[in-house]
């Protein structure tokens, strides 16, 4: 149907065109102008290749049904990276269904134009994809290499018909089949092989992640076979999970050809950025001479920064004794006991703590149970900063403030050993008696908590421990597409969280990629920074304009703008005045709602703190994971006219906000009825001035 309508379109009569299922692509929840597989589960993007005036783009893939099992490469192509073409299965889980030997995690592709590797015929350039292999037993390869039962090695397979069918290289595979000494007990997490072409040194070059231990390795090659390892990077930055999907690439730094740095971007999960839970992707900025990927020291964070500089601590946990000894009252399991030196026996390295001592409750494992209370203090000053890690349950594991015994304020963890700042508003409790309560009252899978260097300020403490590539709950493992001239990145995200991806209520498909990215380094803030911009041919689905006006002030309040629908893209732009008195007033715009705003997904700025937002508490269906409605913030300053401005797109399951110059992004899923079309901006706390909102629609990308 749709799909064979667009084979005639683009007379891609070369491609042997299967559509992998049969879907119309109008589903509940069917993403528009998102690539979605039309059946099953997807996850990582893989082998991003542009080559012939075609993007290639495989990813992971289980033939088998809608969550994760028998990966394997599924793959479709553009022209446009708008409209797709799928096709059948590249890579598929050997053995598949009943007796799986060997599956093919991520890895990346590139077209051997030199036929380098010597796999070249009838005078047909070889792409060559280089894939982490999955062995789920113990078994002696083709090869004649030996691997362990779940052991992840590195391998290679070649195609010569322009990637619709590939051939693995079973005579050597793995071609790296073991991480290097000292690292040889980490078989089992070693993965996800970045490979491109370093002119400089004229040789490949393929960046793998040595997940558990935070390292980036990087090996060189004269024909894709023959791999040696040349230097290896990490840990820096955020490691509050696995690093997974290493990208390694250069950019011009603000157009200057003769300024250019690389970029290393990888996942992390868990351990996103500050207020989500699950997976994230962050960035390095630095220089590559063919062997050694060296950070820039402005990319590098030292560790959690201070505390503001007005602060009184109430609390750090330094010194010696007990937690009775520092004032604090213990309750159950934490009666008797002291705050830790770091990390516990069978705990995952905790790290972002000030000192040499924190709250740590994995005393006895997860298995710790009981209560902290401080002594009363009176609030003096507008915040209450903290750090806290550890367990993401607001009823289990949590800090509270309590007035006159009632609960007034709450934080939780964010599934994280790495601790990061909290900060409570209590401006509206000044000279308000309060307590501190820290509690952990459950026994099993990130039931503890960690807390330190609670203190008082006048000022919001903020942590940055990495440059966050996108600021929401979903966009993970990126990659980045070989094949493009040099200054010009393109990269795709898979659009969805470990947190809560295989239980997104969609069928027949789960998950979708993100909007591709063009890339590039501008100074911003006087700092060298990732800009992201929607790259789709827009022209050919962007219909008409539904909404464009201008005023000089919106007053307080919400205004409706009427059903607009539900693939749209919106230019959102307001001045960012300082708000008189409140200090709390937000502007923005709700979309995705249902005509009585039961249902509507809320994008806006704080004045406050200039923070760009996504509420997506509302946003429909939030019921399959408790860790799903949340708010996420971003940094966002205005531009030099004291404007902010924002690209919102919109799906049928999404939101992306582009901000500023596309320094910040914010890309959440939202799930919301089909009759949530309607859009209302909102100014509280005051009126805001300058405003001006143009709403486009969006048609299918997929029934031209
Ligand atoms: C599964 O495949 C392996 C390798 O091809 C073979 O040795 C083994 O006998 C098979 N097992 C079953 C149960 O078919
Ligand atoms: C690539 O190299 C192989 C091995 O040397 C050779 O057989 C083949 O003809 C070459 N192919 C091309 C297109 O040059
Ligand atoms: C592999 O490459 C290394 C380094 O270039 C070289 O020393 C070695 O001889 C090569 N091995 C084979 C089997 O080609
Ligand atoms: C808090 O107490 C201070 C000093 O006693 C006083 O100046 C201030 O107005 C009080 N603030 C509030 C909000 O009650
Ligand atoms: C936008 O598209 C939706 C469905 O695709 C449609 O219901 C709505 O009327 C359109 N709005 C305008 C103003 O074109
Ligand atoms: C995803 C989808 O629409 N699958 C359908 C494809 O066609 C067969 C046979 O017509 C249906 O049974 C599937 O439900
Ligand atoms: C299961 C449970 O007790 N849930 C509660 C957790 O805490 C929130 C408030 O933060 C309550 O609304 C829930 O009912």
């Amino acid at each position: 149907m749709a799909i064979m309508m667009k084979v005639l379109l683009l007379g891609l009569s070369a491609f042997q065109l299967v559509s992998a299922g049969n879907s119309s692509y109008t589903e509940l929840y069917r993403p528009q102008y998102h690539f979605t597989p039309s059946i099953n589960w997807m996850n990582d993007p893989n082998g991003l290749l542009y080559c012939k005036g075609i993007y290639h783009l495989f990813y992971q893939y289980n033939p088998g049904g809608t969550t994760w099992g028998a990966m394997s490469w599924g793959h479709a192509t553009s022209r446009d990276l708008t409209h797709w073409e799928h096709h059948p299965i590249a890579l598929e889980a050997r053995g598949f269904p009943n007796n799986i030997t060997e599956m093919f995690f991520s890895g990346s592709a590139v077209a051997d134009v030199d036929n380098t590797s010597g796999f070249g015929h009838n005078g047909k350039t070889p792409l060559v994809a280089m894939y982490t292999s999955y062995y789920p037993i113990a078994q002696t390869l083709p090869s004649g290499k030996k691997v362990q039962k779940d052991q992840q090695a590195q391998s290679i397979a070649y195609s010569l018909d322009d990637g619709m069918t590939w051939i693995t290289y079973d005579v050597a595979n793995p071609v790296i089949l073991d991480p290097p000494a000292p690292y040889s007990d980490q078989f089992l997490d070693f993965r996800d092989p970045n490979v491109f072409w370093h002119e400089p040194t004229k040789k490949w070059i393929a960046v793998l992640s040595l997940a558990k231990v935070h390292k980036l390795l990087i090996y060189a090659s004269k024909d894709l076979k023959n791999w040696t390892l040349a230097s290896e990077f990490g840990p820096v930055n955020a490691v509050g999970g696995v690093w997974e999907c290493p990208n390694l690439f250069p950019l011009p730094v603000d157009g200057n050809k003769n300024n250019v740095k690389w970029v290393a971007l990888l996942g992390l999960n868990p351990g996103g950025p500050p207020g989500t839970i699950g997976s994230g992707s962050q960035y390095i900025v630095g220089n590559f001479d063919g062997t050694t990927f060296t950070a820039d020291s402005d990319s590098i964070y030292s560790g959690t920064t201070a505390p503001p500089s007005d602060s009184i601590i109430f609390a750090d946990f330094e010194g010696t004794g007990t937690f009775t000894d520092l004032g604090w009252t213990p309750s159950g399991d934490l009666i008797g006991q002291s705050p830790v030196s770091g990390t516990l026996p069978g705990q995952q390295s905790v790290s972002g703590y000030l000192g040499k001592r924190l709250v740590n409750t994995f005393l006895d494992g997860d298995a710790t149970t009981g209560t902290l209370t401080s002594r009363s203090f009176t609030i003096s000053k507008r915040y209450i900063n903290f750090l806290i890690g550890g367990g993401h349950d607001f009823n289990n594991t949590a800090v509270y403030l309590k007035i006159d015994g009632e609960i007034v304020r709450s934080a939780t963890g964010t599934n994280s050993e790495t601790l990061s700042w909290q900060s409570w508003d209590v401006s509206s409790f000044l000279n308000q008696t309060a307590v501190i309560q820290i509690i952990d009252t459950a026994t099993s899978g990130w039931d503890h908590i960690n807390v330190d260097e609670i203190s008082f300020s006048d000022t919001m403490a903020r942590s940055q421990v990495a440059n966050w590539v996108d600021w929401g709950p979903d966009f993970y493992a990126a990659q980045v597409y070989n094949g493009l001239p040099i200054g010009e990145r393109v990269a795709i995200g898979w659009m969805n969280n470990w947190q809560y991806g295989g239980l997104i209520p969609t069928s027949p498909w789960r998950s979708a990629m993100s909007i591709p990215r063009d890339l590039s380094l501008k100074t911003v803030g006087g700092k060298v920074t990732l800009v992201q911009s929607p790259r789709e041919n827009w022209g050919s689905i962007v219909s008409r304009k539904c909404f464009d006006q201008s005023w000089s002030f919106v007053k307080e309040g919400t205004q409706s703008l009427g059903s607009v629908g539900m693939a749209l893209k919106i230019d959102l732009s307001f001045s960012d005045l300082e708000p008189a008195a409140s200090g709390s007033s937000q502007f923005g715009i709700a979309v995705r709602a249902t005509p009585d705003s039961k249902q509507q997904t809320r994008v806006g700025y704080d004045f406050a703190t200039k923070e760009l937002f996504i509420d997506r508490t509302q946003s429909g269906d939030i019921s399959f994971d408790g860790t799903f409605p949340d708010i996420y913030y971003a940094p966002l300053a205005a531009d030099d006219k004291g404007q902010i401005n924002l690209e919102i797109y919109v799906d049928w399951s999404s939101v992306e906000v582009f901000g500023g110059q596309g320094e910040t992004t914010i890309t959440t899923q939202i799930f919301p009825n089909d009759i949530a079309s309607y859009a209302q901006i909102f100014s509280t706390g005051g009126s805001t001035q300058n405003v001006r909102v143009s709403i486009n629609n969006i048609s299918s990308a997929w029934d031209d």
